[in-house]
């Protein structure tokens, strides 16, 4: 049987952890410690290890899900896991202070690591409406990008499925 890996990234709070509970045929195996970065993100609970998760698609696919940790200073497992990797899947949270400069910092990452297998999900956006989705799409352009991205709400299964399928796409293009 195949198994294949797919990574979730990006700042605390972008929803990896939600993306992999609603994708996962498994419970999401977490480490979960004590957020002790307040200056950075007030969420209590934060992943400082990784998430995993599973999901068989119809055929019989086994995929792994694995979601990096949030803080940066935990960057040095980032390429550690992506060994193997179909892509990353980069998440964004909308409602933070300043979600451009977010992916680009992240984009800069991954860049080496992934080689353009990768798709950027922007989560939140109920939280801050009044902020237009274009500010992404203009920065790629700007910056000669031409990469997926989506709108997304990592509680929805769908949402998550859409970023999934896109990267297996993006590689059968290839
Ligand atoms: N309102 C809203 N909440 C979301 C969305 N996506 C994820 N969440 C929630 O945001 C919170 C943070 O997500 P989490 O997966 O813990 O973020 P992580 O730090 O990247 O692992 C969770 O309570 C999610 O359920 C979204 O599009 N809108
Ligand atoms: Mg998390």
């Amino acid at each position: 049987m195949q198994r294949l890996k797919i990574v979730f990234s990006g700042p605390i709070g972008a929803g990896k952890t939600q993306a992999i509970a609603s994708l996962s045929d498994i419970p999401v195996v977490s480490t979960e410690a004590q957020n002790t970065d307040l200056a950075a993100h007030t969420k209590a609970l934060t992943t400082v290890g990784m998430d995993y998760g599973e999901l068989t698609l119809e055929g019989g696919t086994g995929i792994g899900l694995y979601g990096t940790p949030g803080q940066e200073r935990f960057n040095f497992i980032w390429p550690i896991l992506s060994q193997g990797a179909l892509g990353v899947i980069i998440l964004i949270d909308h409602s933070a202070a300043d979600p451009v400069q977010d992916m680009a910092r992240y984009l800069a990452n991954f860049d080496k690591i992934y080689q353009g297998h990768i798709i950027i999900g922007v989560s939140q956006i109920d939280k801050k409406p009044e902020r237009p989705f274009e500010i992404y799409r203009d920065w790629l352009r700007e910056n000669s990008r031409n990469l997926p991205i989506f709108p997304v709400d990592m509680r929805k299964r769908d949402d998550v499925l859409l970023l999934v399928e896109t990267i297996i796409t993006k590689l059968e293009q290839e």
